[in-house]
């Protein structure tokens, strides 16, 4: 079974919801961080720099968030088409690099977000999900970091009503829920 590092309020939730999405089992090894268990030597030897989430999947350790993601969609959601592939690596990576500085560094968020929300607020007039009518694992990666601007900025979708629409439609999934909000 897959074991997930994570630690209370860490990224670990990430992985944690696209795990719940798909239904694969796995255990949840939480991390006491506030005391340093995540710089001990046992999970240093599984992520060397000591942060989360990283996973175990029969021996087999990844750490790196998007790589954990892109792993599972490749193992458990049938992503094995070269241009699929491609289009999640794409946005993982925006969500994880581009849209995440973009609307956590606050000294170039007020020039950065607007243009990173108009142009997802376009995209979501014509799409039910990131990349197309089904939930993938580039609404994880994009998702999460929308959910977290809210929770952790109190940022407003206001002047975004596709991507308020968006947010509110992957909020209301049992999976987030449970993974993102910790109501279960
Ligand atoms: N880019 C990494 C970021 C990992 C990261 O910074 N995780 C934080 C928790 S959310 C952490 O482990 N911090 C502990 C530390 O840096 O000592 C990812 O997405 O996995």
């Amino acid at each position: 079974m897959i074991k997930l590092y994570g630690g209370a309020r860490s990224r670990a939730s990430i992985v944690q919801w696209y795990l719940e999405e798909l239904q694969v089992p796995y255990e949840f090894q939480l991390l006491d961080m506030k005391v340093g268990e995540h710089l001990q030597p046992d999970f240093l030897k599984i992520n060397p720099f000591g942060k989360v989430p990283a996973i175990d999947d029969d021996g087999l350790t990844i750490w790196e968030s998007g790589a954990i993601l892109l792993y599972l969609a490749e193992k458990y959601d049938n992503l094995t088409d070269l241009p699929e592939k491609a289009i999640a690596y794409q946005w993982v990576l925006f969500a994880n690099s581009t849209l995440a500085t973009g609307l956590f560094v606050a000294e170039t968020r007020e020039k950065e977000a607007p243009k990173l929300l108009a142009g997802l607020n376009k995209l979501l007039e014509s799409r039910t999900y990131i990349a197309g009518d089904r939930l993938t694992v580039s609404d994880i990666a994009v998702g999460t970091i929308l959910g977290y601007a809210v929770m952790m900025l109190q940022m407003s979708y206001a002047d975004y009503p596709a991507i308020d629409s968006y947010t509110k439609r992957i909020g209301d999934r049992a999976a987030y829920k449970k993974a993102i909000l910790g109501i279960s």
